[in-house]
């Protein structure tokens, strides 16, 4: 069977765009049964900034909450942080040697996180890419459902299995798809419907956070910028309307129809009466799952358990995968 491999970091709580634009489709495909699903909390790739050591061990077992109150089931899919699997590390090494200096530079996400002082940047924050080409090839993995934002690095993992299979004349590593579908996929700040929600903006009223209560969001969503304009019926009239959009994106990601269905429910109607529906409908869909993270995270032994098994069941497809990339390169003794 094909398998998804896909991972989220624990870099501080998630947000309404992590769910939509990755953990629900997660779910979705764990749930299509098509493909064997391996789900990873990436925590080598948070410490590119500097992270409070308890702060991440927080954050890794509330993500891991966040996975299986979001649907992931440890029974069906592969759960672990990326750290207790070494071989992740180890063939980003190789892949430090594959990638060149010039792809990493043209990478969007290192010149937006680097900004004017990238001589102060880490390199490991310069090297993600080539991090995040390992998460998914020591697998194997030939689809990775992500949000937009992510498109660069995947095709930057191409470059590095094409490369790889090239430099040593093999056909070793598969060229890896992105699966970046559904409305949600770009999942725009509150305040500002040209920019990307994420859970690092200094403003807390950009994003819903997935731990936020019911009066939270709906205050959250009562004060979400938009346009005065009423809501079109047809998609053609969201053009311009970056905010309008966003909304009308995150209706149709919550309830899971498309964004023409949901124009043709509440074209013609005000913000006034399309953000009270907007709230009652990210309560119900969210309040369930904040409910349970919490839950789990009074069982922290159980979410340790449970991180501990699925690092062994990754380390069973990896561990032989690191040692033919290992003789390919000509490394004695793999
Ligand atoms: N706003 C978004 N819309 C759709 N998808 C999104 N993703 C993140 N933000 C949005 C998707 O979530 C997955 C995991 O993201 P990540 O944790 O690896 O890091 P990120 O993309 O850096 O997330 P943030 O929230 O923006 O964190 P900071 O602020 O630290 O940079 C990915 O599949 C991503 O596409």
């Amino acid at each position: 069977t094909p398998r998804v491999f896909s991972g989220i970091q624990p870099s501080g709580g998630l947000t309404l765009g992590n769910y939509l634009g990755a953990m629900k489709r997660f779910v979705d495909m764990q749930e299509a049964g098509t493909h064997e699903t391996v789900y990873c909390m990436v925590d080598l790739h948070a410490i590119t900034v500097w992270q409070d050591p308890d702060k991440l061990r927080r954050a890794t077992r509330e993500l891991c909450a966040g996975f299986i109150a979001a649907g992931i089931d440890p029974a069906k899919s592969i759960l672990f942080n990326q750290s207790a699997v070494p071989e992740h590390a180890q063939l980003a090494w190789i892949f430090n040697c594959v990638a060149r200096m010039g792809w990493m530079q043209r990478m969007t996400q290192w010149k937006d996180k680097a900004g004017k002082n990238a001589q102060n940047a880490s390199l490991g924050l310069f090297a993600y890419p080539a991090l995040m080409a390992a998460d998914i090839l020591i697998y194997h993995a030939t689809h990775v459902p992500v949000g937009e934002d992510q498109k660069q690095h995947l095709e930057l993992t191409r470059d590095v299995a094409i490369k790889f299979n090239h430099d040593y004349g093999v056909d070793f590593f598969p060229v890896t798809e992105p699966v970046i579908e559904g409305a949600a996929t770009r999942v725009m700040s509150f305040r500002d419907g040209t920019k990307k929600m994420s859970k690092s903006d200094p403003s807390d009223a950009s994003r819903i956070n997935m731990t936020d209560d019911a009066d939270t969001i709906a205050k959250k969503i009562r004060k979400a910028k938009t346009d005065p304009e009423a809501l079109p019926s047809e998609v053609k009239g969201l053009e311009e309307r970056p905010e309008a959009r966003n909304l009308v994106n995150i209706y149709a990601g919550l309830s899971g129809l498309t964004v023409d269905q949901v124009l043709a429910d509440v074209g013609g109607k005000q913000f006034s009466e399309f953000k009270p529906m907007l709230s009652e409908l990210a309560v119900a869909k969210l309040a369930p799952i904040s409910t349970e993270m919490a839950r789990l995270m009074q069982e922290q032994d159980e979410i340790d358990k449970i991180l501990a098994q699925g690092a062994g069941q990754a380390r069973e497809i990896a561990a032989p995968i690191l040692k033919k990339t290992y003789e390919i390169v000509g490394m004695v003794g793999a």
